[in-house]
């Protein structure tokens, strides 16, 4: 039986299981809600990193190589009822290099929101960092590129599929979207963006590996922060920018 490696809030690791469930395959779920020792971890990549995912004699770790192996690898299945197919690959092959150039992209916002996240649950807020707050700066230069990037009123990176660029760019966006990370993805000027995302959001495949949230020893947090986590579980209860929307009104 295949086998992820994960932890509960990666956006990288909810793009492959979202991938793993597009295209029906069953996986073992070897799920952290904490970051295990250097040792345990040595054991599943030498990255430190999940996911890692293990196929028969296959063990292969980065989200990018798990997702190129799934869509290679594995037949499509069919889409859910009036949505788009699942692309039949990582990149197309007459649009290569601009392909690459979006998913290597996509792979340094996901780095920069992860980095603020992280330097939060050590007590560093991105305000008051120098290295944070460039990386707070980096994801609104990104966004407007992905928004450029996209096509049609609708917003898709490849026309008529579903694409690992539209998987991966959801996932990053939900995964601002569901924490306390004072971020935002959305703006009155990536109305492709919001299309992207609010079309994302209605597949089942999304439905069924929803942006979860955890993050350990959080010492950060505001009191508007630590109340809202207070109603916040791993797999439900509101995110955080209903909920300071909600308070706001
Ligand atoms: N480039 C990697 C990034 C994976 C990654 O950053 N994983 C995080 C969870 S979101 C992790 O395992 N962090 C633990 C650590 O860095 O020690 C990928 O796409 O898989």
């Amino acid at each position: 039986m295949r086998k992820l490696f994960f932890t509960t809030g990666s956006p990288f690791a909810r793009a492959v299981r979202i991938v793993l469930v597009e295209k029906g395959l069953e996986f073992e779920r070897e799920e952290t809600f904490t970051t295990p020792s250097v040792e345990e971890r040595a054991k599943v990549a030498p990255t430190l990193q999940v996911p890692t995912l293990v196929d028969g004699s296959l063990t292969l770790w980065d989200s990018a190589v798990i997702i190129d192996y799934l869509m290679s690898s594995y037949p499509g299945a069919s889409a859910p009822e009036g949505m788009d197919p699942l692309a039949t690959g990582y990149v197309r092959a007459t649009e290569s290099w601009h392909d690459k150039l979006v998913l290597a992209t996509l792979q340094t916002f996901g780095v920069s929101t992860t980095t603020v996240s992280q330097l939060q649950w050590s007590g560093i807020r991105h305000e008051e960092n120098g290295h944070a707050a460039r990386c707070v700066l980096r994801n609104q230069h990104l966004l407007d590129w992905f928004e450029a990037q996209l096509t049609g009123a609708g917003g898709a990176f490849v026309p008529g599929v579903i694409s690992a660029q539209d998987i991966l760019l959801t996932c990053i966006c939900q995964f601002i979207e569901t924490r306390p990370l004072r971020l935002s993805w959305r703006a009155p000027g990536r109305p492709k963006l919001a299309s992207l995302v609010a079309r994302m959001e209605r597949r089942p495949s999304l439905q069924q590996e929803p942006a979860l949230w955890w993050e350990p020893g959080v010492t950060y947090a505001t009191a508007a922060e630590v109340e809202w986590a207070k109603h916040k579980t791993i797999h439900g209860g509101p995110s955080f920018s209903e909920w300071a929307s909600r308070s706001a009104s």
